[in-house]
């Protein structure tokens, strides 16, 4: 057995629960899910598909909040243990460049990221059609909103935690403008987080059902000695409509866009009553993960049919032992995908 260990930081009040004793799953479920209950603060309907940091000795979030006129905006959290959460009443106050207020006409599926002491608010708007929104903050009080990196249509971008060959490196799914029925996960580079390029093919579909149609970026990739640890989502078309899984795979340290190890089995599908029924029934669709480098452990925040937040748990050793177990990778994933 590889021993596999995270590189990052310690986080001793990470929440955690054992691996209950008759699960055969390398991921479980927290047993209080979901932790976002419907209606959660006045005017926002449903809180899914969110992110979380540690800041300061407690935690913070940015959360999708479906507004009771169906339109997404991203509100701020704060926690104590990662688990009950209050919200800020009102949505990021983003502003542009010139200090001007800007608030997009949509906002959702945020990823959050610390990059040295700078936080990086990745997520979905309209730029004449759905494309991605990239702000950054030190403090959560202003929040300053940057270059479009990508032209439309785009959805599901993240950031790496760190400069790679020096360079910012952010993973996104191009797309198109309705409920696509494609999409493989790129890889693009920037010195200043303006200007993007050295655009590459990380991976695609695969060939087992529960990922044939599309897949997605979740979560900031998670370093480890053994590669990069990303857990993305996977679609499959059924006669009753997508239902969205997560699985996992192992991208090189240094050259992201191969891929090393692939794991062809989902690590969850719906199965609980909060992923398969809501606002979008059969989706568990991972936005972050809480790391300790101490013990191993993971705690992956994860959006429930459109309607809750959800956590799942791992450790960085049994996750990886599983993809290694079922590894599958072909060319498209291993190739340094330039064409
Ligand atoms: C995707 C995204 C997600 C959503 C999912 C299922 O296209 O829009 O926000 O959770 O569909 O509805």
């Amino acid at each position: 057995m590889l021993d596999v260990r995270i590189i990052g930081e310690p986080l001793s009040n990470i929440p955690w629960q054992d691996k209950p004793s008759d699960c055969t799953s390398p991921v479980w479920r927290y047993s209080a899910n979901p932790i976002i209950n419907r209606n959660p603060l006045p005017g926002v309907a449903r809180i899914f598909n969110s992110a979380v940091l540690p800041l300061n000795d407690g935690f913070i979030g940015v959360f999708r909040g479906e507004q009771r006129d169906g339109i997404p905006h991203i509100y701020i959290g704060r926690s104590q243990n990662a688990i009950n959460w209050s919200f800020e009443p009102e949505k990021i106050p983003f502003t542009n460049s010139a200090g001007e207020p800007f608030i997009p006409r949509y906002a959702y599926d945020p990823r959050l990221v610390r990059i040295d002491d700078t936080y990086y608010i990745i997520w979905c708007q309209d730029f004449y059609g759905a494309s991605i929104g990239i702000a950054e903050t030190k403090d959560f009080v202003t929040f300053r909103r940057l270059e479009n990196p990508f032209l439309p249509y785009n959805r599901n971008a993240v950031l790496f935690p760190r400069k790679i060959g020096g360079n910012y490196v952010m993973l996104s799914r191009p797309c198109d403008n309705g409920h696509t029925a494609f999409g493989d996960i790129f890889i693009s580079e920037s010195k200043d987080l303006e200007f993007w390029g050295r655009h590459r093919h990380v991976m695609g579909p695969s060939k087992k059902w529960w990922e044939n149609l599309k897949i997605g970026a979740g979560p900031a990739p998670i370093e480890t000695n053994i590669g990069w640890l990303l857990f993305y989502h996977g679609v499959v078309n059924t006669c009753n409509g997508y239902v969205y899984s997560f699985g996992a795979a192992i991208l090189d340290t240094d050259e992201p866009s191969r891929v090393l190890h692939r794991c062809t089995d989902y690590l969850l599908a719906p199965e609980e009553w909060y992923e398969e029924r809501g606002f979008v029934p059969n989706v568990c669709f991972p936005c972050a993960a809480l790391t300790d480098s101490a013990t191993g452990r993971i705690a992956i925040y994860y959006g429930c049919a459109d309607s809750y937040v959800g956590i799942a748990f791992t450790t960085v050793q049994e996750v990886c032992d599983y993809i290694l177990k079922h590894d599958s990778v072909d060319i498209s994933d291993s190739e340094i995908g330039l064409r």
